[in-house]
């Protein structure tokens, strides 16, 4: 007797579908083919760990291939598998420094998509948990014989129709949401498929982990310095000391602290003058992952108001983030803002 495997995440997309009298299928076909892009990213992570071991030369795997870097790789994925499908008007990635064109010879669509392929990639040889962020947003403008507009893909995070991201660590992970609560798939092999395994996440209102680089605590500014020595002084009634997580992969530290609670942080800092606002892209990390926790019953600010309600510049802007347990970020505001020292 074959062992029952559950709801697939195909199923589950349908029956949001369903659940939507105005649903045409598009966002269906679009959601289901970046599942197949995920799926191939997922076995090319992997196999890159097996290369490593195999001692590849770095230049020529295993199969005699020419080896991509992998963020290059996924990238590639990510813009080949999605292109034809007929449901988007152009793409945004953390790799390109353009927005991507649909080819004139594929049909558009009224959707826009932006991801970061491989988030972390410098953690894959170290066998840390990696993964690719997306969002998805519906097209606003209708220029007659204009694919699209800037202002289509410049929209604030609070305008995505779908967030979410793949976690590519000790099994393969799905988490997104369509605005109706979060869920979470694990990709199983054996089937091929994304099963319910994390059913409407959500994540606690106060935690007791705070994620954030220490190493840069002389690049910040005092209140910074204040917020994250909040979380270590010993205040029993407070339960702190927090306890100190930080991967240093987005995709891993967040997930964690979705399941379990707490705050992370990438505060502006001094250490690159280029990046004052600090590490972290709006439209590729920080809005989707805002999405995600909002709709899990949690926040994400800048550290002086909600991330989803910026109104983008540039597609590369990045932003300070502070995102996880409602408690804990609002918190942050008030150290960040000023109003608590
Ligand atoms: P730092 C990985 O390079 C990344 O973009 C995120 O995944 C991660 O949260 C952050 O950078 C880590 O940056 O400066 O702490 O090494």
């Amino acid at each position: 007797m074959a062992q029952r495997v559950g709801t697939t995440i195909t199923q589950h997309i349908l029956n949001q579908q369903r659940e939507n009298p105005q649903a045409t299928g598009a966002f269906t076909n679009l959601l289901n083919e970046l599942i197949v892009a995920a799926k191939v990213i997922s076995r090319e992570v992997n196999k890159a760990g097996l290369t490593d071991i195999l001692g590849s030369t770095g230049e020529v795997n295993v199969q005699e291939e020419q080896v991509q870097k992998l963020d290059v790789l996924a990238n590639r994925v990510i813009i080949e598998r999605m292109q034809h499908i007929g449901e988007l008007c152009c793409m945004g990635s953390e790799e390109v420094a353009d927005l991507i064109e649909i080819p004139h010879k594929y049909p558009k669509g009224n959707y826009i998509l932006v991801f970061d392929p491989l988030d972390g990639s410098s953690n894959i040889d170290v066998n840390v948990s990696i993964g690719t962020i997306f969002g998805i947003y519906r097209k606003i403008s209708n220029e007659p014989g204009v694919d699209y507009l800037l202002s289509d893909v410049l929209q604030p995070g609070i305008k995505q129709v779908a967030a979410g991201y793949f976690i590519y660590g000790s099994s393969t992970i799905m988490v997104y949401t369509t605005g109706n609560g979060v869920h979470g798939f694990t990709l199983y092999p054996s089937v091929g498929e994304f099963l319910l395994s994390h059913k409407n996440i959500r994540i606690p209102e106060k935690g007791k982990i705070y994620s954030v680089n220490e190493g840069n605590y002389n690049y910040w500014d005092e209140k910074t310095r204040a917020l994250v020595d909040y979380f270590k002084t010993k205040d029993k009634s407070s339960g702190r000391p927090y306890t100190s997580r930080y991967v240093g992969s987005l995709v891993a530290d967040f997930h964690r602290n979705l399941l379990k609670g707490g705050i992370f942080m990438y505060p502006a800092d001094l250490k690159d003058p280029k990046k004052p606002s600090g590490k972290l892209r709006l439209m590729v990390e920080a809005n989707p992952l805002a999405m995600v926790v909002q709709q899990a019953g949690g926040y994400a600010s800048d550290g002086h108001g909600p991330i989803l309600e910026i109104q983008p510049k540039e597609f590369h802007q990045r932003t300070p983030l502070f995102i996880g347990s409602k408690h804990e970020v609002s918190l942050a505001e008030q150290f960040i803002s000023g109003q608590r020292a």
